[in-house]
């Protein structure tokens, strides 16, 4: 079996040998899905993970725009379209200066499972670009919003591929990005998600991700006999996961610790009550502004500059901030320290080591293609109210997100609990379940 997988791993090494965040990706894939594919004849000799890592379309572009001194500015804009095999290509734009090939290959590859396993029909796909909106006026967002849609129109659609947000990219993008596509095609359609409520957007889209994230938590925690009702949580990243999230683990009834952002983290062990989420959403949502600007409004509070949250004790974490954030040695410092659950909200936040620290502790760890689907299946019942010309209620919409929640983490148990241990490895389970369901249509539909 590893000479199968190392074999397979060779070939994508070859052809993206200078991707480390798109081969990590592959790679935990391969590990749980090849043995999968070596048991069930119908996969066998049809190279289908071959074909699922090779991008069905990726186009760059130049982005040229005009900032407020005059300056002509030149960014590079990225659509990857990973797989359409089950639906439309979906998945979120991100603009951060770190966008390149490989992160975006990653989070495209981690999509196409992740909406495979919402239930719903929609392929998988990830753009971006190495845009940094901090600092950026709305003036110069919106110019170059509309620099960046004036391209990628041309190879999306309502039922070709249908953008949404990501890191860098919320409500105030959106809205941009969506004017512009409606002026150049002339057409007031749902090519995009994360709108606004008055014009397509669908209640709970904001907080789909946070939420959806807890709710998976609170799943897994029911395993046990356990809920989130007085734990002590620790979360990352101070956007739009991380701040819903919170709201959500409050709401519950649990005490959250800490947030941060790329300058560092606070913790506050009076816990971060409704009325501060309340003050962190102003001075995130309203006046962009630093985390550490919590400390000034509540002083018993400490920030650590530079530094990340896995060194304080809690019963429950959720990175909801980046990719590869929380390493080998966070995790030993996490079970040290007494922790039973992380539910990722970030896309791929733990790495190759921590992931290994979490499932060889046997504690509940679900990965991100699993726990933060939520974000993307409320895209898909935005999509669906678009298409009905119809919008659902706050309550209706989050029952939905609530049963499809409960969906993946029944599949995830159906495809990676351990017959002998009754331990449920949610990685396995979400890659095996993901894979299924996106190689049975790709087997249906012949080599294309
Ligand atoms: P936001 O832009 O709203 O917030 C991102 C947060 O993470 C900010 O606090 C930001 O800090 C921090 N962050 C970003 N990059 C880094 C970095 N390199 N190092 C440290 N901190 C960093 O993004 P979202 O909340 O939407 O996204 C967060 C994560 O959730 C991402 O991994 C995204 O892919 C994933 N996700 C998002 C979904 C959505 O619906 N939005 C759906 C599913 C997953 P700072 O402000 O300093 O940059
Ligand atoms: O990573 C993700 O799932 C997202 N950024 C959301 C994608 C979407 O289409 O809503």
């Amino acid at each position: 079996m590893k000479h199968k997988i190392e074999g397979f791993l060779d070939l994508v090494r070859q052809r993206n040998g200078h991707e480390p965040e798109f081969l990590q990706a592959v790679e935990e894939v391969a590990e749980t899905v090849i043995p999968y594919i070596v048991q069930h004849d119908i996969y066998h000799g049809k190279n289908i993970l071959l074909r699922m890592v090779e991008p069905e379309r990726a186009v760059t572009f130049r982005v040229n725009w005009v900032d407020d001194s005059g300056e002509i500015q030149v960014n590079r804009g990225y659509r990857i379209q990973m797989n359409s095999a089950i639906g439309p290509y979906k998945g979120g734009l991100r603009f951060h200066p770190s966008v390149n090939m490989s992160i975006l290959k990653f989070l495209a590859f981690e999509q196409v499972f992740k909406n495979s396993l919402t239930t719903l029909p929609m392929g998988g796909g990830k753009g971006g670009s190495d845009f940094d909106p901090k600092g950026k006026s709305d003036n110069e967002i919106m110019r170059f919003c509309h620099a960046f849609m004036s391209e990628l129109f041309r190879h999306i659609g309502p039922n070709t591929d249908v953008p949404a947000g990501d890191i860098g990219v919320g409500g105030r993008e959106i809205g941009f990005l969506f004017g512009m596509y409606k002026k150049l095609r002339n057409e007031f359609t749902g090519v995009l998600t994360g709108k606004g409520m008055t014009w397509g957007g669908s209640l709970i889209r904001p907080e789909a991700t946070g939420y959806g994230t807890v709710y998976f938590a609170q799943k897994m925690l029911q395993t046990k006999g356990d809920d989130i009702g007085g734990k002590t949580v620790t979360i990352s990243g101070s956007g739009n996961v991380a701040q819903y999230a919170a709201e959500k683990v409050i709401q519950l009834g649990g005490k959250v610790i800490t947030l941060s952002d790329s300058s560092g983290y606070i913790v506050d062990n009076e816990g971060i009550n409704s009325d501060k989420l309340a003050f962190v959403m102003d001075l995130k949502n309203n006046k962009r502004g630093r985390i550490s600007a919590y400390i000034e409004a509540y002083p018993t509070a400490k920030f650590f500059a530079n530094k990340r949250p896995w060194n304080e004790p809690c019963d429950i974490a959720l990175p909801c901030a980046t990719q590869n954030e929380l390493d080998g040695n966070d995790a030993k410092t996490l079970l040290e320290n007494g922790c039973i659950c992380v539910s990722e909200g970030a896309n791929m936040p733990s790495n190759k080591e921590a992931v290994s620290a979490f499932l060889n502790a046997k504690i509940l760890f679900a990965p991100g293609k699993a726990s933060n689907a939520g974000g993307v299946a409320t895209s898909g019942l935005e999509m669906t109210q678009n298409s009905l010309r119809y919008n659902w209620t706050r309550d209706e919409v989050d029952s939905k997100l609530q049963e499809i929640m409960g969906n993946i983490h029944d599949k995830c148990i159906e495809f990676g609990r351990d017959d002998k241990t009754g331990y449920v490895d949610y990685v396995k389970g979400a890659n095996i379940a993901g894979f299924v369901k996106v190689a049975d249509a790709m087997l249906a539909q012949g080599v294309v």
